[in-house]
């Protein structure tokens, strides 16, 4: 009785109301780990000079000083580290910085949720499907672009395809906010996240995302993946192996649902790129998919596809796509996501690990002697060779193949290298994270390309050597990306206390529903602001700040599906290690 008053008289003579959410204390809002580091940010200094973490009944667990005064590199901000890993207790509770507290959540598992998220979102993204509540929730819609009549634009004429031809291509995601389909993008999507399936397949073949092949005998994350992998094969054009670029509109539709969008639609010309994505992703998923008898009859389309894509790219080794030439000789001229890429050493390197590794035939290890990387770099659409690298690693991490062994050697070191670089960015930094504090960690999309990339890194980089504090390094990463950072925003729609809630994303932006999509990363941060003529709103120049949660900022705040793969195999990695 006593108490209750005491807090009363407490609360209303002595304390003023805590600004919740004011944005001033970063934290991972999704949570922490009982065990793992728990650090938090606050934005700019003096606000307090201690700081106190609250349990559920407002009692005072916590309270330290900061760990250190930090200055960002790239807007020389200064701010707080505050760590208040001793607590390890799961619960809610409250981080207070003087006037100011955020909500802070210690649970098992904690990721999990968000690994499911990130893949579940390819559902939403399903093209040619009726999304009912059962499996969509209030984001229901009808299915949109069968794409079962596309034409063949003249730049993909053939002679047993002439250009009008109709074909038809159906199935597989939209790529992003735009409802376009391109190979370059589906190849790697699907390349990040068999590469981390295969490191963990127990733990992701066990995710259970209610899609509607839920409850069959296959994992829900391969049946998701068969949606895309499926349209895959249909780009391929059977006379001569050749892979279409991309299905697409002339130029990107409006802000509509899909069902209001009705441009025709047509595939365009077969380049050296999407046939060797196209023989990469298909060689690996043989070997994925083939431990399910009931994928037999996709198992069984998957090597000869890949085989005469390959074929093809070696008797068309140098067919960039490129747009602007096209649109001189070709109409309609096309206008959508080019994924133009200039230099294929990277793609065949990719193609013929992959092919090597489901075939063990030596022209394919010959190709890949002949395209080796020369350094360790983040994976991205445009550079794939560390998807191969990657592969290398997990063969000769599982299998007792001795060519892998060797080939996996010589990369170990550069790897290793490429994470040591970066983790020595830790301790001086405003976020505890070796991701964000350089002006080169943000472009278009480097939230997935440089953060969670960077994550997975480690994470391979863990698996080599066993060291625990890459683990550390890749959840750092997870805690920036989640609101630990300049901006204060969770960069993933539906995940966290503070969510952004305008991605670039027609479906989000036309279904009349507040909350865009769930589960869809951002792709944040973007200094070259190529939007900026439609779209004038970013306040400064700051790399880490240039990024508007406005649904007309495509170079900000655009979803696409290689970015969620990139999510999913971070997050659903770092899943499995922390159970
Ligand atoms: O909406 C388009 C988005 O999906 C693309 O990623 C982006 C870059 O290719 O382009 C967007 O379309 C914009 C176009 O390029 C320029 N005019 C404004 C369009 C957005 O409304
Ligand atoms: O992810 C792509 C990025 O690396 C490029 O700089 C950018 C401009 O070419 O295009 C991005 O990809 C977009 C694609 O062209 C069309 N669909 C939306 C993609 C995400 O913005």
């Amino acid at each position: 009785m006593y108490g209750a008053l005491g807090i009363l008289a407490l609360a209303s003579c002595k304390e003023e109301p805590k600004i919740m959410d004011g944005n001033v204390v970063r934290v991972n809002q999704v949570g922490y780990y009982p065990n793992e580091e728990k650090t938090a940010t606050v934005e700019a200094v003096g606000f307090a000079d201690e700081y106190q973490l609250l349990d559920a009944d407002g009692k005072t667990v916590w309270k330290g000083i900061a760990v250190r005064e930090a200055t960002s590199e790239i807007s020389q901000k200064k701010r707080q580290v505050v760590d208040f890993s001793e607590i390890k207790t799961p619960g809610s509770y409250t981080l207070v910085a003087g006037k100011y507290a955020q909500p802070v959540v210690i649970a098992d598992r904690v990721l999990e949720g968000l690994a499911k998220g990130a893949m579940k979102a390819f559902y939403y993204q399903r093209t040619a499907t009726d999304l009912t509540e059962q499996y969509a929730g209030k984001w229901t819609r009808p299915a949109a672009h069968p794409d079962t009549e596309v034409l063949i634009h003249g730049s993909a004429a053939s002679k047993s395809r002439p250009e009008g031809t109709v074909i038809s291509s159906p199935g597989g995601w939209y790529d992003a906010g735009d409802f376009n389909k391109y190979i370059v993008n589906s190849g790697f999507s699907h390349g990040i996240m068999l590469c981390a399936y295969q490191m963990q397949p127990d733990h992701y073949a066990a995710y259970e995302l209610n899609i509607p092949e839920s409850g069959n005998a296959t994992p829900d994350v391969l049946d998701e993946m068969l949606v895309n992998l499926r349209w895959m094969l249909t780009m391929q054009d059977p006379a001569d192996g050749g892979v279409y670029h991309k299905l697409t509109t002339p130029n990107f539709e409006g802000f509509v649902m899909p069902v209001e969008a009705h441009q025709p639609r047509y595939v365009v010309k077969k380049t050296t790129a999407a046939a060797l994505d196209f023989a990469a992703t298909m060689a690996q998923a043989s070997r994925v998919y083939a431990k399910y008898p009931e994928y037999a009859d996709f198992v069984a389309q998957t090597l000869p596809a890949a085989e005469k894509a390959y074929a093809w790219a070696i008797k068309h080794d140098n067919e960039p796509y490129l747009q602007n030439k096209l649109n001189e000789e070709f109409q309609p001229a096309i206008f959508t996501g080019a994924y133009d890429d200039m230099s294929f050493g990277d793609e065949f390197f990719w193609a013929a690990t992959e092919l090597y590794l489901s075939t063990g035939k030596e022209t394919y290890l010959a190709d890949v002697k002949k395209n080796i990387p020369q350094c360790y770099s983040l994976p991205t659409w445009g550079n794939v060779a560390t998807l191969g690298v990657f592969d290398w690693i997990n063969a000769s991490l599982h299998t007792d193949n001795a060519v892998a062994k060797e080939m996996a050697a010589g990369f170990t070191s550069s790897l290793l290298g490429y994470c040591e670089e970066k983790i020595k960015n830790v301790d001086g930094s405003c976020f505890q994270s070796t991701y964000g504090n350089k002006v080169s960690d943000f472009g278009w999309g480097s939230l997935a390309e440089g953060c969670c990339c960077m994550g997975v890194t480690y994470l391979y980089a863990n698996a080599l050597t066993g060291n625990r504090d890459y683990v550390t390094a890749a959840l750092q990463n997870a805690n920036y990306m989640l609101g630990q950072n300049a901006t204060g925003y969770s960069y993933v729609t539906g995940f966290g206390t503070r969510p952004f809630m305008n991605p670039h994303h027609r479906i989000s932006a036309a279904d009349g529903i507040e909350d865009p999509l769930p589960g869809m990363l951002s792709g944040g941060p973007n200094p070259g602001k190529q939007d900026e003529a439609t779209c004038p709103y970013y306040t400064n120049d700051f790399a880490d700040e240039c990024y508007l949660d406005n649904v007309n900022s495509y170079a900000s705040n655009e979803i696409a599906i290689n970015w969620n793969a990139s999510l999913f195999a971070m997050v659903g990695w770092l899943d499995a290690l922390l159970k």
